[in-house]
């Protein structure tokens, strides 16, 4: 039997095809990437020892090929297939984003590599939404999409049988991998011709544009792909000069010399145009739905310490309302400021996650003096230059921010307001799994590393 490619460099190939139909599609994609690569290396000149914190030399490897996309799906059934694609390419749905208390009536997951290698190889992330038809009022809209979504395929043939192949292999060839990979991308293309007339494409987007946008194509055209900077304040400075005019405000945390989870802005959606269907008289029309995006990342927070961010920021919303800019972000620095902001106090604190290593050549004299206690032998073997702590890269989405941005690409116009209900078991059923839960993912990586630095040490015994 033929070798198979392994779901990493699937990854990486299906991510890279990603990015250069996009950069065709989207000229001004291109045009980011140029910037980011710009400011990153401008910041890395600067401050070379800086970045070597969230995550180190292997985060720099990562850090040119790093994108996430975000696509929005209509069907149950387009979920679960979703699901055995991404399974090829090494991804898992990992924490449940629900949006609808944002206004908008989706709900999500991400799918994202989980293991300590394929992160650092190819950390490709897909943001993906499911619409929640059940949240359209109005009983003959709801009807008609749901009909119109039944009909539409947004999987090729081909693709179809090689998710069977590879369930039943277990692999895939090298030549099955590039189909793989071809086939893959048809679902994620944009198509200009819309699926149903323009009164129907109307119709909807007047109970939603998300809806009109999910309803009225062939399938879930990406519609971002966003490229990690390690300076999102420059980024977004020098972005008008590239000919590119940001959203208003950068969505999370503010800046902090211990960078903390995730910090993103857009820019605006594109106005492209569509065609409705010849026998509807092959009317010409716009739909916006495409736009761009960059991100920051920092440390992933523990539980208490997210919760400690989401309550900082929800009493932030006062305080920076109506702001934009940088006397928004001076507004938000302000009420982040009993954040903690330096290393040492977010691990003795249990707010941040930590990886930790042995320092090169390090020997430990008398081990039996040595504190038994696990949080003091960590705190002792830092202290004494034997080990090293580094935090652990945030590696999932913020379903404040992510709002955010669905919100700043559709129209502030058409937010709405939609009960709060915990749908979560309804979107496993349909995803045909569980999520993994994100703060159980950084606990197992920060608890391997430390067993791993303890062995090296020889002091497994201690804990
Ligand atoms: C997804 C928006 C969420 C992010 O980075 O938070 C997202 C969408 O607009 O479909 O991509
Ligand atoms: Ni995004």
């Amino acid at each position: 039997m033929a070798r198979h490619v392994s779901s990493d460099d699937i990854r990486t190939r299906f991510s890279s095809a990603m990015s250069d139909m996009y950069r065709a599609e989207v000229p001004q994609y291109g045009t980011l990437l140029k910037l980011v690569a710009d400011i990153n290396a401008q910041t890395l000149y600067r401050a070379p020892g800086d970045n070597a914190r969230a995550g180190g030399g292997s985060e720099m490897a990562r850090i040119e090929i790093e994108r996430h996309g975000a696509i929005r799906l209509g069907t149950a059934g387009e979920l679960h297939t979703i699901r055995r694609v991404f399974a090829v390419m090494g991804m898992c749905p990992v924490g449940y984003y629900d949006l609808a208390s944002a206004g908008m009536p989706v709900h999500a997951t991400a799918f994202r590599p989980v293991e300590d290698e394929a992160l650092a190889l190819n950390p490709f992330r897909v943001f993906t939404s499911l619409l929640r038809l059940e949240l359209i009022e109005d009983d003959d809209l709801r009807e008609r999409a749901a009909a119109i979504l039944e009909r539409r395929q947004i999987f090729t043939d081909r693709l179809m049988s090689l998710l069977d192949q590879f369930d039943a292999d277990g692999g895939l060839s090298d030549e099955d991998a590039t189909a793989f990979v071809i086939e893959a991308l048809e679902t994620f293309r944009w198509h200009r011709h819309a699926t149903v007339d323009a009164e129907t494409y109307h119709a909807f987007h007047q109970a939603h544009r998300l809806i009109a946008d999910v309803v009225c194509f062939h399938g879930p055209h990406i519609n971002h792909l966003t490229p990690r900077t390690l300076d999102i304040d420059a980024t977004q400075q020098a972005m008008p000069e590239w000919g590119i005019s940001p959203k208003a405000t950068i969505e999370g945390p503010p800046r902090r010399d211990c960078p903390i989870l995730l910090r993103q802005t857009s820019f605006k959606a594109l106005e492209e145009p569509i065609v409705f269907p010849a026998d509807g008289g092959g009317e010409t029309g716009t739909h916006t739905a495409r736009f761009g995006e960059i991100e920051q990342r920092g440390a992933a927070l523990t539980r208490r310490g997210r919760k400690r961010y989401d309550e900082l920021l929800a009493a932030a919303r006062e305080a920076t309302h109506g702001l934009e800019g940088a006397t928004h972000q001076r507004a938000l620095a302000e009420a982040f400021q009993d954040f903690p902001d330096d290393e040492a106090t977010l691990r003795r604190e249990g707010l941040a996650w930590f990886d930790y290593q042995p320092v090169e050549g390090a020997r430990i004299d008398d081990p039996e003096a040595l504190p038994r206690e696990r949080d003091a032998l960590i705190e002792a073997l830092i202290e004494q230059g034997l080990m090293q702590a580094r935090p652990i890269t945030y590696e999932d989405f913020l379903p404040v921010s992510a709002a955010g941005i669905f919100q700043s690409n559709l129209g502030e116009s058409h937010a709405q307001h939609y009960a709060d209900t915990d749908s979560r078991g309804e979107f496993e059923a349909a995803l045909g799994a569980s999520m993994q839960d994100e703060f159980a993912l950084y606990e197992q990586r920060s608890e391997r590393s430390l067993t791993a630095c303890l062995e090296a040490l020889g002091l497994s015994h201690l804990v």
